[in-house]
């Protein structure tokens, strides 16, 4: 007997790490593995280029996919919070997105092509859409964009008192998890009004309402958080956490970046990547630092720079950054990019042998995918905790000591060293390589995040 279609609505916020695991999952539920009818809200206008033009790519490649468009409303005033005057813009868009969820209402209780079976929604807006979902009687998964190791310390935020960083040194212990160092947690929990942290909080006091919490991970790798949060060791009152990850690049392959031609000719395994994601910028004298210690190391690389948190804003230019001297010493060697490359394509070239990563968790899940070993250089929010799953998998190694952005100027001589050993280190990336079959496993016939994945259809 044919079962009826699911029609899921997924909803993300903003910010490209917030909207690339959305549309892996649209296109994964929408596949023939799946069959779902799949609704994306696309939230307007977005934060950066890159959420534009990754929008408008998406719904040119995948037609069968209904775009949403759904326009916020973007508050004039500045808010409440402590750091109101200077809010970063995506925690800013956070708000907006959450304070607009209202709006979508009519938009949702209009969709009949099938009904609506289920909202699959981003963290960050748990409390509205949990509101919303309810007056419309459909039920609502949470996804995190983030690894189950971060996930399960936001989960326990609300009960978590931090006032202060004094003790650098110490751990806090959540009651079922591996204890987590102070250093490790987000600067911004210990400022209670501040947006991030107010709206973290507040949302993660909607997580019970749930029926469920959509994790791109795999047992394999986060097993221990993942039976922790399951047995209701961490919190009693949590819905199932279902790993469903790493999940599937979805991008028509591309062949039109230079910077893919100029792969093509370097020897496999040989390249370094080197990229923060789509919202770091290093402080001009440490991209100096790190453009030293790439040519020291004497490794091929391939280098992405931003100096803006938004990409609009970049105006920087090659040349006065680098200075053209650099440039002209390492072109044999090197590729410097401005912006932005197709990551994925990178990451999956043959000529990539290593990544230098901010362990942003979708860099990290691409790197799994992989296998492609990492050198983390977590620079704040979720990182630290990615990086000690990155690095308890097998799958990098954490210099701890060059701590969070702009914390310590980390020199080039030591990023040069550590390069080299990531390069040349064969037992890290026969490590790596198993991560990737693990990874590949999951999503397997009777893999682990397959059948949950196919169960939760199933149940819709
Ligand atoms: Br930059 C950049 N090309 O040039 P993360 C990013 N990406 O394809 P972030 C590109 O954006 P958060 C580029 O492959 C990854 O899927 C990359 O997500 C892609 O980091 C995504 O790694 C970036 O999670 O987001 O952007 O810092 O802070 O939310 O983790």
């Amino acid at each position: 007997q044919k079962r009826a279609v699911a029609h899921v609505a997924l909803f993300p916020s903003a910010g490209i790490g917030h909207l690339v695991p959305f549309l892996r999952l649209a296109a994964m539920l929408a596949s023939p593995n799946c069959q779902c009818r799949v609704t994306l809200i696309a939230v307007q206008p977005p934060v950066s280029a890159a959420e534009s033009n990754e929008l408008s790519a998406f719904f040119a490649s995948h037609p069968q996919i209904n775009r949403l468009d759904f326009h916020i409303l973007i508050p004039s005033s500045p808010s409440e919070f402590a750091d109101a005057e200077k809010p970063d813009p995506f925690f800013a868009r956070f708000r907006a997105v959450s304070s607009s969820v209202h709006l979508l209402h009519p938009l949702l209780a209009s969709l009949s092509t099938p009904p609506l079976s289920a909202i699959f929604a981003d963290f960050v807006v748990a409390a509205d859409i949990n509101r919303l979902a309810d007056e419309l009687s459909i039920p609502l998964y949470i996804v995190s964009t983030s690894s189950a190791r971060f996930f399960s310390l936001i989960a326990c935020l609300p009960d978590l008192i931090l006032e202060s960083k004094s003790s650098e040194d110490s751990s806090i212990q959540l009651p079922g998890l591996a204890s987590v160092p102070i250093s490790s947690l987000p600067p911004p929990f210990f400022t209670p009004d501040h947006i991030f942290t107010a709206h973290i909080r507040l949302n993660a006091q909607f997580l019970s309402k749930a029926k469920g919490i959509l994790l791109n991970s795999f047992d394999w790798l986060e097993s221990e958080t993942i039976a922790a949060v399951n047995t209701g060791r961490v919190l009693a009152h949590l819905p199932p956490s279902l790993p469903i990850g790493p999940f599937e690049p979805c991008k028509a392959v591309v062949k039109a970046g230079s910077y893919l031609q100029w792969l093509d000719g370097q020897p496999n395994e040989s390249v370094v990547y080197v990229g923060f994601g789509s919202r770091t910028a290093l402080s001009k004298e440490q991209i100096r630092e790190l453009g030293n210690g790439l040519e020291r190391s004497g490794c091929r690389f391939l280098w992405v720079i931003k100096t803006t948190k938004v990409d609009k804003d970049e105006t920087e230019d090659l040349q006065d950054l680098l200075g053209s001297s650099f440039l002209e010493r390492t072109k044999k060697k090197g590729l410097v990019c401005k912006g932005w490359v197709e990551q994925e394509q990178v990451l999956a070239h043959p000529a990539i042998g290593g990544f230098v990563s901010h362990c942003g968790w979708n860099s990290v899940t691409e790197a799994a995918r992989f296998g492609l070993p990492l050198l983390a250089w977590p620079l704040h929010g979720d990182q630290k905790l990615n990086a000690e799953v990155t690095e308890k998998a097998g799958l990098g190694v954490w210099m701890r000591h060059w701590g969070w952005l702009g914390e310590n100027l980390v020199k080039g001589e030591e990023i040069g060293d550590q390069i080299v050993q990531l390069m040349q280190d064969k037992t890290l990336r026969i490590k790596a390589k198993k991560v990737k079959e693990e990874a590949r496993k999951a999503y397997e016939v009777g893999g682990s995040s397959k059948k949950v994945l196919l169960e939760i259809i199933e149940n819709l």
